[in-house]
């Protein structure tokens, strides 16, 4: 039996539309994903399902600066104190060679704390983001607390977030957070596996510098795909991080074969590492059909990642991120965690 996380509140964020292509269209992450990842956790009988305590503010503001939380939080009062009622979408970006200074004016704050325009926020959008924070970190005590392994049912995702910036649907970076919390109940080292498509930038940016989080990444090449600038093989961490950060980018058509290779040295280094627990930003998108993705896994593929993942004998989060293919996203989600259960 594995516990679930999850609110109902995520339903407070349904964003209208983001570019694709150079067309607006409606969002690919919507509520309905993690309402079929919940009918299927039901359906199986994978375990109960639990609401999240009240954990608070301070261990989001220990890998988010206290300035972007401000700003998530106030963002919505001052937009629409200009007589705005539309989604709110950043304008313009600080460039290269400029020493940014966060203004005044919310489309500027809204540029100084993104980084694409890809995380757009509605009326009610924080409390489902905060929301989404606190089932994580409630997930994350029931793993300190002795839990083999639970599942943090998060939306919106988190792994695009960085310290201080949005982006890629990405608002509070979930996983980071539980991440940070292992570290701050007592443990010495956490590995963090990221098996999203897209690489796990804010993830990266978070904990780059630091050897305390090992952080891999398995996601399509930045050469072709988004978040398009990170996830290179040759980002391995700075200073004491160096060495903590693993990027394995696969090229466009990626399938198992390849897929679980690299899974299997991620694994590799990660049990070389000596972590006490381990958080999976558990993105599905890497299947096949999925609308803005380029695998080629198939749904039977991730009781197979499942099972991997278990042979490390952590105590493991299952964070939720991606997915995109709304039928099958509560098959291919769940069936990791049986996959996990089965092999466990
Ligand atoms: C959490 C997560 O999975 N975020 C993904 C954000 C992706 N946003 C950009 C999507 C662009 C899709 N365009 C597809 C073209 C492929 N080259
Ligand atoms: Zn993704």
């Amino acid at each position: 039996m594995m516990k679930t996380f999850y609110s109902d509140d995520h339903r407070l964020h349904h964003a209208n539309a983001e570019l694709n292509d150079g067309q607006l269209v409606p969002v690919f992450e919507k509520p309905s994903r993690a309402d079929m990842v919940l009918a299927r956790v039901r359906s199986v009988e994978l375990g109960p399902v639990l609401p999240p305590e009240a954990v608070g503010v301070e261990p989001i503001k220990r890998v988010h600066s206290a300035d972007y939380v401000d700003f998530l939080q106030g963002a919505w009062a001052e937009w629409s104190a200009l007589g705005r009622s539309n989604d709110m979408l950043p304008l313009a970006w600080p460039p290269r060679r400029v020493q940014a200074r966060c203004p005044k004016d919310i489309d500027g704050k809204l540029g100084f704390y993104s980084f694409d325009a890809g995380a757009p926020l509605t009326a009610t959008s924080w409390q489902a983001i905060y929301a989404g924070s606190q089932v994580a970190l409630t997930a994350q005590r029931a793993v300190a607390s002795g839990e083999r392994a639970a599942f943090a049912l998060c939306r919106p995702p988190g792994h695009h977030a960085g310290i201080d910036y949005m982006g890629g649907y990405c608002y509070l970076n979930n996983a980071a957070i539980a991440a940070e919390a292992f570290l701050d109940g007592g443990m010495r080292k956490v590995a963090l596996l990221d098996v999203d498509y897209h690489h796990g930038n804010g993830t990266q940016d978070i904990f780059y510098q630091r050897p305390d989080v090992l952080f891999l990444s398995i996601h399509g090449d930045p050469q072709t795909e988004y978040p398009c600038y990170t996830g290179y093989a040759d980002e391995r961490g700075e200073g004491a991080g160096l060495g903590y950060n693993h990027n394995y980018p696969l090229p466009v058509g990626s399938d198992w074969a390849s897929w679980s290779r690299a899974l299997q040295d991620a694994l590799r280094v990660a049990a070389g590492y000596g972590a006490e627990a381990l958080v999976v930003s558990l993105g599905v998108d890497t299947f096949a059909d999925d609308p803005i993705s380029q695998f080629k896994l198939r749904s039977d593929d991730y009781l197979t990642m499942g099972e991997m993942i278990a042979e490390l004998g952590l105590p493991t989060l299952f964070v939720m991120e991606g997915g995109y293919a709304v039928e099958e996203i509560g098959i291919n989600a769940v069936n990791v965690l049986q996959g996990f259960e089965r092999a466990s």
